[in-house]
């Protein structure tokens, strides 16, 4: 990357933060490093990989006399290229966080009151293996769930399915990016996966619908994008708020949120009708086209330009400039796609436009990812078991669910149907936000037997607990090897580079120890993670010492695209590009995706919205004091002309209240012409509710507290965020 470009990148990640005062806590944080000192003393420098989010970002922790001062990026690593976002530098703020969770507590009050007593980790797994056993010999090991999601994960969930656990699940699935895989699965017979492969470097277009790179900080995703702006690719976004990449754009489309269906068809259907498409893909690949072409004649741009209150100019216009660079040309397939309910369809359609674009498996276009295998450490097999899970792999309630699905979960626990659920066990999730409506959250918890909660923070989740596991932040532990994809495959390691602060444990230690308490040790048949890493290492024929130093191990590369010689392949049913989806229509659902409307909102409230800051993830990193002080509340965006309307001054505190009547904190106004005026947007994650993150404690308002009214997608599950209205009011 060039000079320019760097400094292109930094422009667009700090865009918004305002500063970039990371730099100026380290000394009070570390006690006395700063870069002078660590300069004359000894630093370690040991590599791994960052989990402030999923990017999973390659890195250097330096330690000097112990002291954990600084996490840069690992140069040799793919997904930061030797940089760090905002965040992932945050890190070591992380592991000094004043308000982590220190040792194992158990509750001594009421549900939800939060009182506790500190007990042994003997006496805390002790407690919780007694308690699933009871639940075991009363209803079955299908009636503990596990919520889970990050990377530590990994031995909670086979010490669990050992036990005889079937139901588990992320919010990354219902709640994020689960439409968007289906969409894309259905149509080309593979999700899209994470990273996404979108060849951003090379391309000659960049279509963003919604997606707000720069705000979202997914970071190699976003040093592509800066490249790109800085070599003048033109960018389209689709967006009601003038997001950072909008600031970028060629053409900015401010669309009524929840229209964007529209769009894409009307898109659709000029390609097809102009002759803009690739018709030698089409004709080699595709199924159904003519078909398809039928049905979404009558989607004009006209008609959509209505449907989405955009200048028929301009959709018009943006088609055309993407068309024009086909197959280097990128219609951005999105991550967090639960916006409202009907979200795999709309992902359907973005897939079905790139297919017209020709852009699969293209220079410029997606690639298709490579991977990386490693050899399996040999474990036992999981028990064999008879009850259907209840989310729908193997039942009919969310057909093409291919994930657990969280609120089917959820929702079992409140009916006890099919049959009861009575335990919970939550590694890493925040579900009083990540889950749509928190009162049912609240009324399946008191169906339950036991709930335990492992996290390092006493997030809103925790707060409700039984007994509450303090885990080690990832800079303190080992964890699974990571094996990921990309333009070559790779594999990433994670190893403690300094010790926990207080009795706090890494998951896969703990995670051990439970399964000795239950008598299922033999699940788990090493000693620690050298035993169990550096086998996997070396029987794939790699040195263990040498990844211990290096962190990285990146495969010999693979054709990724035509250009390189790459044969396509398509794993749908036909074998072909699913124009036309038999597999929908034969469980009644729209073979080609159909526009409807979205209920507007009522006079007087206004659509809300979320989205990301980029120097938070998600409720996780509001008392890291690092990132707390780059941002440490969040504000309501509000048209400046809606603000005049209902006489609000820019940065004057109001509450939002719901159309269930539920009213957040209070939150600042942020006066600006950078949004509809029928639509407010925040930020997800702050508004935190749990007394013990004293400096997060009531700072700015809870978006998913708002998020009662919601959506199901009957296809796969994915829960909406987009379908509540709020009004603003004055504080008094
Ligand atoms: N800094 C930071 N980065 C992150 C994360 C984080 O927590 N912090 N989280 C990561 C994760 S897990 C995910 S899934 C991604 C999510 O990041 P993305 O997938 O990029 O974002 P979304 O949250 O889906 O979309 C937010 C954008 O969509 C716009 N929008 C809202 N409604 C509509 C609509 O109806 N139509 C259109 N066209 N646009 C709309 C919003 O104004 C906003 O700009 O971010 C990742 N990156
Ligand atoms: N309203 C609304 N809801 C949303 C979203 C939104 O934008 N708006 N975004 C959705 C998306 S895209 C996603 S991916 C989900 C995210 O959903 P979650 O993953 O549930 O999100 P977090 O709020 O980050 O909660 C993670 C919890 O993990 C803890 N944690 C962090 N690191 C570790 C660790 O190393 N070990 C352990 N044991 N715990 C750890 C944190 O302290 C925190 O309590 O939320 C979804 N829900
Ligand atoms: S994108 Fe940022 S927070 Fe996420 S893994 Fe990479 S450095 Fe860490
Ligand atoms: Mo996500």
């Amino acid at each position: 990357m060039t000079q320019l470009s760097r400094r292109r990148f930094l422009a667009i990640s700090t865009a918004t933060l305002g500063a970039t005062g990371v730099a100026t806590q380290w000394a009070t944080l570390t006690g006395s490093a700063n870069a002078a000192q660590v300069a004359a003393g000894t630093v370690k420098e040991i590599p791994t990989f960052c989990e402030m989010c999923f990017w999973r970002c390659g890195g250097i922790a330096h330690v000097r006399d112990g002291k954990l001062w600084k996490f840069e990026g690992n140069p040799k690593d793919p997904q930061s290229n030797g940089r760090l976002c905002p965040r992932g530098t945050g890190a070591v703020g992380a592991h000094y966080d004043p308000y982590r969770l220190r040792q194992p507590l158990m509750r001594v009050g009421e549900r939800g009151k939060e009182q506790w007593k500190a007990v042994s980790w003997d006496e805390a797994l002790g407690f919780v293996a007694e308690k699933m056993n009871k639940i075991k010999a009363e209803h079955g090991p299908e009636s503990v769930a596990l919520f889970n999601h990050g990377f530590g994960q990994r031995f909670f969930q086979h010490v669990l399915k050992s036990w005889g656990v079937i139901n588990y699940a992320g919010s990354s699935y219902a709640q994020c990016r689960g439409a968007r895989d289906v969409g894309f699965l259905l149509t080309y017979g593979a999700g899209v996966g994470s990273p996404e492969p979108t060849d951003i470097k090379n391309t000659d277009c960049l279509v963003l619908i919604g997606s707000h790179l720069g705000e979202n900080m997914h970071n190699s995703q976003v040093q592509e994008f800066a490249q790109a702006v800085e070599r003048k690719v033109p960018v389209i976004v689709v967006d009601p708020r003038y997001s950072v990449a909008a600031s970028k754009a060629k053409y900015w489309l401010p669309v009524k949120a929840g229209t964007d269906i529209a769009l894409l068809l009307a898109w659709c259907n000029l390609l097809v009708t102009e002759g803009r498409y690739d018709k030698a893909f089409v004709e080699k690949h595709g199924l159904g086209f003519d078909k398809f072409a039928a049905e979404i004649k009558g989607y004009t741009v006209e008609w959509a330009a209505e449907q989405c209150d955009v200048p028929a100019q301009l959709i018009r216009a943006a088609a055309r400039e993407f068309a024009s660079h086909a197959p280097r040309a990128i219609v951005h397939p999105g991550r967090r796609v639960n916006w409202y309910g009907d979200d795999t369809q709309r992902s359907r359609a973005i897939a079905l436009l790139n297919a017209l674009l020709g852009n699969y498996g293209r220079q410029g276009g997606m690639f298709v990812s490579q991977g990386m295998k490693l050899a399996p450490y040999p474990l036992p097999k999981y028990p064999e078991h008879t009850k259907p899970r209840l989310d729908s792999a193997e039942g009919d309630r969310y057909p093409f669910a291919d994930e657990g699905v969280t609120t089917a979960i959820r929702d079992a626990t409140i009916s006890g149907q099919p049959y009861p659920v009575k335990g919970w066990f939550v590694y890493s999730a925040n579900l009083m936000q990540a889950l749509p409506n928190e009162a049912e959250t609240i009324k399946a918890i008191q169906q339950l037997d036991l709930l335990v909660v492992c996290d390092t923070m006493p997030s809103e989740m925790a707060g409700w607990a039984d007994v509450i596991l303090p885990d080690t932040i990832f800079l303190e532990r080992h964890d699974e090897v990571l094996t990921g994809f990309g333009r070559n495959g790779w594999a990433a390691l994670r190893q403690p580079v300094v010790a926990p602060p207080h009795d706090q444990k890494p998951a896969w230690w703990i995670a051990k120890q439970l399964a000795e308490k239950l008598g299922i040790g033999a699940c788990m048949p090493f000693k620690d993670m050298e035993e169990y890493l550096s086998y996997r290492l070396e029987k794939s024929g790699h040195s263990w010492e040498t990844f211990k130093k290096e962190g990285i191990i990146v495969a010999p590369h693979k054709p990724i695209t035509v250009e390189e010689g790459l044969e396509l392949e398509f794993a749908t049913p036909s074998g072909k590009v699913e124009f036309w989806s038999d597999q929908l229509a034969a469980k009644g659902f729209d073979p080609v995706p159909k526009y409807t409307k979205h209920p507007e909102a009522p006079a007087g409230l206004f659509r809300l919205i979320t989205g990301r800051a980029p120097g938070h993830t998600f409720s996780r990193t509001q008392t890291n004091p690092l990132l707390h002080d780059l941002m440490p509340e969040n504000e309501v965006w509000v048209n400046t002309a809606t603000a005049v309307k209902l006489g609000l001054k820019n940065r004057e505190y109001v509450t939002l209240k719901n159309q269930d009547g539920v009213v957040s904190n209070r939150i600042r106004v942020k006066a600006t012409q950078r949004i509809r005026e029928d639509t407010v947007y925040m930020v997800y994650g702050f508004g935190h509710t749990n007394k013990m993150l004293k400096t997060a404690y009531l700072k700015g308002a809870s978006a998913g507290g708002l998020n009662t009214h919601y959506k199901t997608d009957p296809i796969m599950g994915a829960t909406s965020i987009h379908t509540n209205f709020v009004s603003l009011i004055k504080e008094a």
